[in-house]
């Protein structure tokens, strides 16, 4: 991967910002009555509309070639093959072989992968039905709740995914323990039976601090809980690690396996995905993964002008790097997805949050965006104003179902309405001639119109994406998640860093495990920074205080 061609492009990209930053959306829309058509896609029951940002066709034209020169195919074609494309690392980037319906093989090293992959989803499945229609019994018979315990990759998409499907939630309850802050574990404790609650440790390692520390509590606890010396049946395990879950009491029948070219925030389609298997069923799982592996068509398929990942990825180029926006919003109008911008973020920032480029050398241009966002309309009520009113631009993305999960009167009219006026405000803005008419006419002076119309001036030209989709269903799901993943894949080699390693978040994990004994044991607080000996002699201090 190279960032060259970002270089190489940037200077005619400039150009085009220059040109179109004297045109406004409103007058383009104006200007243009096929703009949506123009600047939108559609596939399946999904239509993403891409209008609402500061583009035009010679624009977007220059942009598709950018895609171009950066090879985004050939390293797209690569990882569908199985190639090494995560060099830091050495391994291959096959999560899109965890949803291989097709049938189709996939060689890694000259071996099929798919009979491998298709055992642990046959053995996931006939253990997800045993738990939900209750012939898994544990100490007292029918699981009634499981419990995930797993952190980062092991947990985000899980907990975020089982969220958002649960209107097919029809398995036992399922909790999501992740912090190594006992008040998760306790939270949890608090709701659930020891006698009828399956644990469910998520880790691909093994070894992960938080993860493993949970998971003895929870060991601990039901043992203590159930006069109990072994509780092994009320724990599964989803690792790649044999060896660690047998030593933890862990049988192998009820340990399912995934491979090291599934990376942690790409692991949702793998044997990581059990719990949501277990609350939806594998039917619904199943249908999950056919959502991804549509995507996955799509983007193999497509042409980069009708490409939704390739459009996304070069419109968050387009707007980080050539109009120099920092951060970019995702709202989705659908409650239950109030944990997908937290799934994003690690999925995005994670991935492009580098500064080195795959060639070792500093990076040329700016990488991954901030990424934040919030359901709206919730958000509307809170940090809305800075996005239509503060200094900083915030590229939006919308989404929004046509059909709601739930029938309740008219609240979906409502939630829609929201969501349209959202981009349409973001877009038009209003004028200060705008603002002191409606003053005026409302029946301000002159005098007082003039005064307060400043502030009540929206610039617009704040760009923003919207999915509209027909519901928010398990195939809509997987394909929404693999968008979003193949739009990083993309932008990762556009910036030629590579997404798929994350060194980023070992040297705080390296001092976690230096500090624990001087956080334990104040005597041996030594060798730190006068900060940090500061805050751990205070640590003690406060400690102690009544
Ligand atoms: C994701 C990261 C990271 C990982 C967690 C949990 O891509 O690798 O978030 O998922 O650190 O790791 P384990 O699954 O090994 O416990």
């Amino acid at each position: 991967m190279t960032s060259s061609s970002l270089k190489a492009h940037s200077s005619e990209l400039k150009a085009h910002k220059n040109r179109l930053s004297r045109i406004s959306m409103r007058e383009q829309f104006g200007a243009d009555k096929k703009r949506f058509s123009k600047f939108s896609v559609c596939t399946d029951d999904m239509i993403f509309d891409y209008s609402k940002n500061r583009i035009d066709t010679p624009s977007m034209k220059a942009l598709v070639a950018l895609a171009k020169s950066a090879g985004v195919s050939n390293y797209r074609d690569r990882m569908f093959a199985g190639a090494q494309i995560n060099e830091t690392e050495g391994r291959a980037v096959l999560h899109t072989a965890l949803r291989n319906t097709s049938g189709k093989p996939v060689l890694v090293d000259g071996k099929d992968v798919m009979p491998d992959i298709q055992k642990v989803l046959k053995a996931m499945a006939a253990f997800a039905n045993k738990v939900r229609n209750g012939k898994y019994a544990v100490t007292e018979g029918k699981i009634t709740d499981i419990v995930n315990i797993g952190i980062g990759g092991s947990d985000l998409g899980p907990a975020m995914a089982t969220l958002a499907l649960s209107p097919w939630h029809n398995g036992p309850r399922a909790h999501f323990v992740s912090n190594v802050d006992g008040a998760d574990l306790a939270d949890t404790f608090k709701k659930i039976e020891p006698a009828t609650t399956l644990f469910i440790v998520a880790s691909k390692t093994f070894t992960t601090q938080e993860t493993m520390r949970n998971a003895e509590s929870a060991r601990t606890w039901l043992k203590k809980q159930l006069c109990k010396k072994d509780v092994g049946q009320h724990f599964a395990a989803l690792s790649t690690n044999l060896e660690a879950t047998r030593k933890f009491g862990i049988d192998d029948e009820r340990t399912f396996g995934f491979w090291d070219w599934v990376g942690g925030r790409y692991s949702i389609w793998s044997a990581i995905g059990l719990s949501l298997m277990i609350a939806i069923g594998p039917k619904k799982f199943n249908e999950f993964l056919e959502g991804a592996h549509q995507a996955d068509l799509h983007f193999q398929s497509e042409p980069y002008e009708k490409n939704i990942p390739v459009l996304m990825a070069l419109l968050g180029i387009w707007n980080r790097n050539i109009w120099g926006h920092a951060t970019q919003a995702v709202l989705p109008y659908d409650n239950r997805l109030s944990r997908f911008a937290a799934y994003l973020q690690q999925l995005d920032m994670e991935s492009n949050g580098k500064r080195v480029m795959m060639n070792g050398k500093r990076a040329t241009s700016d990488t991954g965006a901030i990424l934040w966002g919030e359901p709206g309309t919730n958000g509307q009520h809170a940090f809305y104003q800075l996005i239509h009113q503060g200094t900083s631009v915030i590229p939006c993305d919308f989404l929004v179902a046509a059909k709601p999960q739930e029938k309740m009167g008219d609240h979906h009219s409502l939630l829609v309405a929201n969501c349209l006026a959202q981009s349409e405000a973001l877009m038009i803005g209003k004028t200060e001639d705008e603002a002191k008419s409606e003053l005026i006419a409302s029946g301000m002076s002159e005098k007082q119109a003039k005064a307060l119309a400043p502030h009540k001036v929206f610039e617009g030209n704040r760009p923003s994406n919207t999915f509209l989709y027909k519901q928010l269903d398990p195939k809509t799901l997987g394909m929404l998640l693999a968008f979003y993943e193949h739009k990083v894949f993309a932008q990762g080699v556009i910036w030629g860093i590579n997404s798929f390693d994350q060194w980023g978040v070992e040297l705080g994990k390296a001092l976690a495990g230096q500090l624990v004994p001087m956080v334990k044991d104040p005597a041996l607080a030594k060798n730190k920074d006068a900060s940090t000996l500061g805050l751990l002699a205070s640590y003690h201090e406060l400690k102690k205080a009544k």
